[in-house]
């Protein structure tokens, strides 16, 4: 578990024009895909849909994480998991008064859930049901858009996150999203994270073929670590 490395591009980085390419380019290399599906409300922006997952998953059999940025996570378990969604990550912000009916239902759904938490939000706001869980996604930005900077602060919630997983047994995923690069690889690797989603700040680079840019990425994350991409990216 510890270390079991994945990647997972996010797929609101993509060329939307050229969808089915990315997709095909980014299964030669990745192990996941990542979903972003906001509201407009919970996150101030609006970007992918359970559609746009059911279609991505007509064409791929990676497995998709669909992280739902919404400020009513239940009206979409189902449809997601229908969809094809593989892990169905809520906000722990968005289910505190019913987190134990949500866990549930996204497990009944045959998705396996996680919980994802704001960078200002502690951890211990989950400490009830983290023992439910099958990933645990530490936002590393505010959630909304793509481009922004790491919050440094969230190294030792990482960290904090990694050492009780150890100490209880636990069996969930750390996975980090928001400004994944290679100034962060080793400390996130060295703290336990196992998905790293991709966005512009690791992977997406203008005037770069994505199949380049998925090569130097992964170079760059073995450099950093000395991880290799045989160890990574289990399926
Ligand atoms: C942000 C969203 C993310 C972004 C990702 C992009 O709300 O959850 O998944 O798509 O942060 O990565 P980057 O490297 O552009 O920050
Ligand atoms: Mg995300």
């Amino acid at each position: 578990m510890k270390n079991e490395v994945i990647f997972a591009p996010s797929l609101m980085c993509i060329d939307f024009m050229n969808a089915y390419d990315d997709v095909k380019v980014l299964e030669k290399h990745f192990g996941m895909l990542h979903a972003d599906i906001m509201d407009g409300h919970f996150a101030p922006n609006i970007t992918l849909s359970p559609g746009f997952v059911e279609s991505v998953k007509k064409i791929t059999k990676l497995p998709v994480d669909a992280h739902l940025m919404v400020e009513h996570p239940n009206d979409y378990i189902d449809t997601l998991a229908k969809a094809g969604a593989d892990y169905i990550t809520v906000h722990a912000e968005t289910i505190i008064p019913n987190a134990f009916r949500t866990i549930n239902r996204i497990k009944e759904s045959g998705a396996k859930p996680g919980v994802a938490l704001c960078p200002a939000t502690p951890l211990e706001v989950i400490d009830s049901y983290i023992d439910m869980i099958d990933l645990l996604l530490i936002m590393t930005v505010d959630i909304g858009y793509a481009g922004q900077r790491f919050i440094p602060q969230m190294m030792k919630k990482i960290e904090h996150a990694d050492r009780l997983r150890t100490e209880n047994g636990y069996n969930f995923l750390i996975q980090v999203d928001g400004c994944i690069g290679k100034d962060v690889y080793k400390k996130l690797f060295d703290n336990g994270v196992n998905v790293y989603v991709m966005g512009t700040a690791g992977l997406f680079e203008e005037g770069m073929s994505l199949d380049a840019a998925s090569e130097k990425m992964q170079k760059e994350f073995f450099l950093e670590t000395g991880v290799c991409q045989r160890d990574s990216n289990s399926k």
